[in-house]
C-alpha cells in the first residue's frame, strides 16, 4: 500500500489524541518498521507501523514495551535523572495498537523534541555518551523480572541458529546468487567455530541472562543538543539476553569510520579511539554489576555481533531480500561486505581492544 497523507491521517485518527494534523512524513533510517513524524497543531507525534511479518507477537511485544517503560519511568523519577521514556498513546478502543483494514499494526509515541539520532559517531564525546547511555539501560534493567518478558524474536542473537540459517541459505540458493559470492561465504564459514563462544559461555552458566536491548545501534539513542543521551528507543527487541549483545552491537555501529552499507571498503575501519571512549562510558555504568567473565569477553562480543550481522545480511541476500528493507537488489551484499571489512579491522586490532577493557575494568 502506498502511504499517503490521507490514509496515514486516517490511521492516526484511531488514537485518542485531540489535535489537528498538519503534516505527516517518513522519518528515520530504520531497516524494519515504517516510521512517520506527525506534525499537529499542539505538538508532534511519531506514528509507526510495526513489521508484523518479523514481530509475530505484537501483543506480547507491546506488553514488554509497556512493562519496561513503566519500570524505567519510576526509576528515572526516583533518581531525578534527565533520561526520558517513550510515551505511548492509546487508541479509541483503549489499546496501544491499532490494527488497520489490511491487518497492519500501528502505534503512536510522543515525539521527543530537540533530540537527534546519528548513524555514525562524529567524535569520542558522542561515543562516551553512547556507552554511558546503553550502560545505564543495562544497569537500570538489571533487577527487572526477565521471566515476565516474551521473546519477541526467538533466537535473535543465537549463534547456532544464525549460522544454521546462513548455511541453509547457501545450500538452498533460492535467489541463485550463491555462486557469485563464494569467496565471502568461505571466509565466513572459516570462522564458524570461533563465533559460537558467547553462546557456549551462556550454556555453561558462566555469563548470566539479563534484560538486554538487543538492537543497540547508534541511532537507537536520542541525544540532546548538548550531546547527552536522553532516551533509549526502539525497544521491540528488549528481551532476555547477554550483555555482550548490547556491547557488541553498539561497538559495531559507534566505531565504524564508514557507513553500515559503504561500498567504498577502504573507508571502513574500527576506530580504536571511539571504541575506547564507548567502553569507558559503558563500564562507568556497568562495571559493578558485570561478572569477570562478562567483562573478559566484551571485546570478543564486538567481533561476534559484527560477524552475526555479516551473515544476517548475506543470508538475506541469498534468500532474495526478504527481511531487510533494500534500496537495490545488491544492497544486502554491499552491507555484508561492509560488515565483513569492519570485522577484519576488528580482528587486526583485537589485542588492543582487549587491553582497553582490562585497563578500564
Ligand atoms: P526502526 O525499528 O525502524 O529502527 P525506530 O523506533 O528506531 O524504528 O525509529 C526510527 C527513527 O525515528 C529513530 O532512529 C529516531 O531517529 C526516530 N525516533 C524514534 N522514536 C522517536 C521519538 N519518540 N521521538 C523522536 N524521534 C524518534
Ligand atoms: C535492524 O530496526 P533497526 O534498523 O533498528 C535489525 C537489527 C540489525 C539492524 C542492522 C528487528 O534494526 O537487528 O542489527 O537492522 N532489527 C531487527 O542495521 O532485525
Ligand atoms: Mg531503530
Amino acid at each position: 500500500m502506498e502511504y499517503t497523507r490521507q490514509n496515514l491521517s486516517a490511521i492516526f485518527s484511531n488514537f485518542r489524541i485531540e489535535d489537528e494534523v498538519l503534516d505527516i512524513h517518513p522519518f528515520g533510517s530504520g531497516h524494519i518498521n515504517d516510521t512517520f513524524k506527525v506534525a499537529a497543531q499542539n505538538k508532534n507525534y511519531l506514528l509507526q507501523r510495526i513489521n508484523h511479518s518479523i514481530f509475530k507477537n505484537v501483543e506480547g511485544l507491546t506488553k514488554n514495551l509497556v512493562g519496561i517503560t513503566n519500570f524505567l519511568e519510576e526509576k528515572i523519577a526516583s533518581e531525578e535523572s534527565q533520561m526520558q521514556v517513550l510515551y505511548s498513546y492509546k487508541t479509541n478502543k483503549d489499546k496501544f495498537i491499532h490494527i488497520d483494514q489490511d491487518g497492519k499494526y500501528w502505534r503512536v509515541f510522543d515525539f521527543i523534541e530537540n533530540a537527534y539520532s546519528f548513524d555514525r559517531a562524529e567524535n569520542a564525546d558522542i561515543a562516551f555518551e553512547g556507552g554511558h547511555t546503553f550502560g545505564w539501560f543495562v544497569r537500570m534493567l538489571s533487577d527487572y523480572p526477565a521471566g515476565t518478558l516474551i521473546e519477541t524474536i526467538p533466537d535473535f542473537h543465537n549463534a547456532d541458529y544464525r549460522i544454521k540459517a546462513f548455511k541453509k541459505s547457501v545450500l538452498d540458493n533460492k535467489a541463485g546468487r550463491a555462486g557469485s559470492v563464494k569467496p565471502i561465504i568461505d571466509e565466513l564459514l572459516m570462522r564458524v567455530e570461533e563465533m559460537t563462544l558467547i553462546h557456549q559461555l551462556g550454556k555453561e552458566g558462566k555469563i548470566p541472562v539479563r534484560v538486554t536491548h538487543n538492537d543497540t545501534k547508534i541511532n537507537n539513542i536520542l541525544f540532546n543538543e548538548g550531546g547527552k543521551g536522553i532516551c533509549v528507543i526502539d525497544l521491540d527487541t528488549v528481551m532476555p539476553g547477554y550483555v555482550h549483545f548490547d556491547f557488541g552491537d553498539a561497538i559495531r555501529t559507534f566505531t565504524n569510520t564508514g557507513d553500515e552499507d559503504d561500498d567504498e571498503l577502504d573507508k571502513i575501519s574500527m576506530d580504536i579511539n571511539l571504541y575506547k571512549a564507548f567502553t569507558k562510558g559503558f563500564l562507568s555504568e556497568t562495571k559493578n554489576i558485570l561478572n569477570p567473565a562478562e567483562i573478559e569477553f566484551l571485546a570478543f562480543s564486538a567481533k561476534y555481533i559484527t560477524y552475526e550481522q555479516t551473515i544476517r545480511f548475506l543470508t538475506d541476500f541469498l534468500n532474495g531480500d526478504i527481511y531487510y528493507k533494500v534500496k537495490s537488489p545488491g544492497h544486502n551484499l554491499i552491507r555484508a561486505k561492509a560488515q565483513f571489512a569492519l570485522l577484519e579491522s576488528m580482528e587486526g586490532q583485537y589485542e588492543e581492544m582487549q587491553r582497553a577493557i582490562r585497563e578500564r575494568a
